[in-house]
């Protein structure tokens, strides 16, 4: 348990990827209350300098033994590190929030958007899971419809950016976007296929079932987050030539009838959510812009006239925030506030 204390010492392990970095710039942003900052990453980083509001912070290399004194760790060094590291880290006294997919669905382990579920915080033994971009962005706008007409079942398709996968695969989508247009040979490395001008309806492994990894993670981190598993989902997760920002579709079937206006009622009363939604100025989300956004956007908010009560909307957000680093940071956010 978090002890109350004016300032804290944070840690950022992984802090020199995608997620880390934007972590570090949050952290900053919303001032939280860190006495020190450390951060971690592999060998390859050791003696990096970063930037932490205007003082420099050396990068470390993580080992077991680093955790003593670390109030709070944010982990996004994917999930073969939070496996191993995590339980010393809470051994150590130190409150884990973890980015990765290690600890999201183990029953001793609270997954939590604190727009939606803060009270799961409570029970946390030392870890506290961060959940997949791609259901964060979608369970924020779901709860309110939850809670005012139950929902019944959601249909997902969502339009990932390669920034969710890393910096390498920010690096491949630019390279072979450039060595594309100058007639130039590619050969892909960090996705199975050509990623530039192209889309991938693969995200992460495939399961013996047809569907991927990343399908399965819309699927139960949902039911969890909610605390609901008679809602139903099913995804369909496709990676997109965008660097940053991810979209999705969803078709959302309800207990009770709510009309669009109802629904754009409702979410623009939502923490966390901007409706964004005048068709006939072609206002609606896009990654571009909701890219450095805290929001959750939605528009193209419209009625399923071919089921009784359905819902048709699409949403937009920041995975590297929203999705990752922000969330994390809000998780810690609330833990104080608990303290
Ligand atoms: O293991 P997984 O679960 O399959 O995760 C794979 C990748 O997905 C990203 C993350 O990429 C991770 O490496 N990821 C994981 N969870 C995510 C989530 N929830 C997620 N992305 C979004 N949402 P990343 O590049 O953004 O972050 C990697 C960070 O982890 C640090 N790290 C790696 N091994 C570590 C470690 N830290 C401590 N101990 C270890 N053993 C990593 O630091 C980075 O901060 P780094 O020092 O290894 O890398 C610094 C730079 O080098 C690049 N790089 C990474 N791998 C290689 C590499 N360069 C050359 N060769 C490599 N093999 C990185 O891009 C980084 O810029
Ligand atoms: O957090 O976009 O489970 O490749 C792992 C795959 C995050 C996105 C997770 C990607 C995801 C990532």
């Amino acid at each position: 348990m978090l002890k109350k204390k004016e300032k804290y010492v944070v840690a950022v392990v992984g802090a020199t990827g995608a997620v880390g970095h934007e972590m570090v710039a949050v952290l900053e942003e919303r001032n939280f209350p860190v006495e020190k900052l450390r951060l971690f990453a592999s060998e390859r980083s050791e003696g990096k300098i970063m930037n932490f509001h205007d003082k420099s912070v050396t990068v470390e290399i993580l080992t077991e033994n680093v955790f003593k004194g670390i109030d709070i760790a944010l982990f996004s060094a994917g999930a073969e590190r939070s496996l191993h590291y995590a339980p010393f880290a809470a051994k150590a006294g130190c409150v884990v929030v973890d980015n990765s997919s290690a600890w999201r669905m183990d029953p001793e382990v609270p997954l939590v958007v604190p727009e939606v579920n803060p009270h799961d915080l409570k029970w946390h033994k030392g870890i506290i899971a961060n959940p997949n971009c791609s259901t964060i962005q979608m369970v924020v706008v779901l709860k309110p419809i939850h809670d005012a007409a139950k929902i019944k079942r959601v249909v997902v398709t969502t339009f990932q950016s390669v920034s969710g996968t890393g910096k390498k695969a920010m690096d491949e989508l630019l390279n072979q976007t450039s060595d594309l247009l100058n007639f130039k040979e590619i050969s892909p490395l960090v996705y199975p296929h050509q990623i530039a001008f192209n889309c991938l309806p693969q995200i992460d492994k495939f399961m013996d079932d047809g569907y991927t990894k990343e399908e399965i993670k819309m699927v139960n981190e949902t039911k969890k987050i909610m605390g609901d598993n008679s809602i139903k989902v099913t995804a369909t997760t496709v990676r997109v030539p965008v660097f940053r920002g991810h979209s999705e579709a969803l078709n959302i079937e309800t207990e009770n009838k709510l009309s669009a206006n109802d629904v754009r009622d409702l979410l623009s009363k939502a923490p966390g959510v901007i409706v964004y939604d005048v068709p006939e100025k072609n206002v609606y989300p896009l990654p571009t812009l909701c890219v450095g956004k805290d929001e959750v956007y939605a528009g193209r908010i419209r009625e399923d006239n071919t089921i009784e009560n359905g819902i048709n909307m699409w949403i937009a957000a920041d995975n590297l925030r929203k999705g990752a680093a922000l969330n994390a940071v809000q998780i810690a956010e609330k833990l104080i506030e608990m303290a």
